[in-house]
């Protein structure tokens, strides 16, 4: 197959609250989408960039320029085309990981909708549901705390995430431990802590947490290891594992025991396939990010979410934890703290293309070398 068109859509998406983590508020999701044609097949891919980088290094408008000015370009001279071409055609770029990521997921929708196969096929999916955690932002108060989280627990989430920052973080997780008793609670701190903030953040200990998600920078992998023997409360790393081979690193220094897997941060689902197999030789078990996707990434993520080594529940929520109108005609819905895997082909959801249009900001086509 060839790539014969791609287009790139900026959207706005309200959320339905603010979203508040150790790095800034979001009121609006902005994101940047793909739109690929294989041989005249559309096929979708969400790129998970925020508007700054603050999350990682890239971000939207780097994000548009790389993939209009490099990546599709270079998979556009791609003769025959298949999904794992992508990643060896575009080794040549360095870095820009999630831009890589949602070429890659577009080129895979298009493939696997000619073939007739669903990505969590594809990818080796073992479960036909998985079950969902919700990510809890910062709040203004532990009362408001309280109640939202109230709110989730009462639609069925099976776990909780609290997003902490050094002056919130031993009360609220003392707070919902004492209101919701034994619930499966985790806390994300998004690299906001120091190694000398050691002794405090093992006072999270006597809330038998399922683990601590990213305490320290992304490149501190030797502190994390540090920290690790600190704490009886499990590591678990997200913005530190780009790649298999720095999943096989922290591994391997024991700078953790638990691995966060987002495609777009290692570079696309198969990468993502990667990781998740490097952790599952070593006995680490994972679970599946979030980063606020519309329905079109969260249906990949369920997917990923639903391989075997899966075996925690992922920040795989239903479209209305944060968008009161999803941009795909059939938005995920929360069934007794599950989300169903899409069965039909590709990602196996449809463009609402009413929904598209309404929060489209912008929209371009990206020009082909001839
Ligand atoms: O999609 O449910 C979601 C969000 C989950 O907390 C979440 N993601 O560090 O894990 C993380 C954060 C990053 C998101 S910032 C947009
Ligand atoms: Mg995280």
């Amino acid at each position: 197959m060839k790539l014969t068109a791609a287009e790139l859509l900026q959207v706005r998406m309200p959320l339905v609250a603010p979203f508040e983590t150790s790095f800034g508020v979001q009121h609006d999701r902005d994101v940047l989408l793909l739109r690929v044609e294989l041989d005249g097949q559309a096929g979708w891919g969400e790129c998970v960039t925020l508007p700054d980088p603050v999350y990682s290094p890239e971000f939207n408008d780097a994000a548009a320029t790389v993939l209009r000015e490099f990546l599709v370009p270079a998979v556009a001279g791609a003769p025959s085309l298949t999904a794992p071409r992508v990643g060896a055609v575009l080794q040549r770029f360095k870095g820009h990981r999630m831009a890589k990521a949602a070429l890659e997921m577009a080129v895979l929708d298009a493939e696997l909708r000619v073939a007739g196969m669903s990505l969590a096929d594809y990818l080796g999916a073992v479960h036909d549901r998985v079950p969902s955690g919700v990510s809890v932002g910062i709040q203004p108060s532990i009362p408001a705390l309280l109640e939202v989280v109230g709110g989730y627990l009462d639609s069925g989430y099976v776990r909780i995430k609290l997003k902490i920052k050094p002056g919130w973080d031993i009360e609220p997780v003392r707070a919902v431990r004492e209101r919701f008793g034994d619930i499966p609670l985790q806390v994300d701190a998004n690299t906001a802590y120091t190694l000398a903030d050691a002794r405090h953040l093992a006072r999270l200990d006597e809330f038998g947490l399922l683990l601590i998600e990213q305490p320290l920078e992304d490149e501190d992998l030797t502190q994390h290891a540090d920290l690790a023997r600190q704490l009886r409360t499990p590591v678990c790393l997200d913005e530190s594992v780009t790649s298999p081979k720095a999943a096989a690193d922290a591994i391997r220094l024991g700078a953790c025991s638990v691995v966060n897997i987002k495609a777009g941060r290692v570079g696309g689902y198969l990468e993502a396939r990667r990781v998740h197999d490097v952790c599952a030789a070593a006995g680490v078990p994972v679970w599946c990010g979030g980063m606020v996707e519309t329905g079109l990434g969260r249906a990949a993520n369920m997917a990923l979410a639903a391989l075997p080594g899966f075996t925690l529940p992922g920040d795989t929520s239903a479209s209305d934890r944060f968008y009161r109108r999803d941009i795909i005609t059939e938005p995920f819905v929360l069934d007794d703290g599950h989300i169903a895997v899409p069965t039909g082909p590709g990602l196996g959801v449809e463009v609402d293309e009413d929904a598209l249009a309404a929060v489209t900001v912008h929209r371009e086509t990206v020009p082909l070398p001839r």
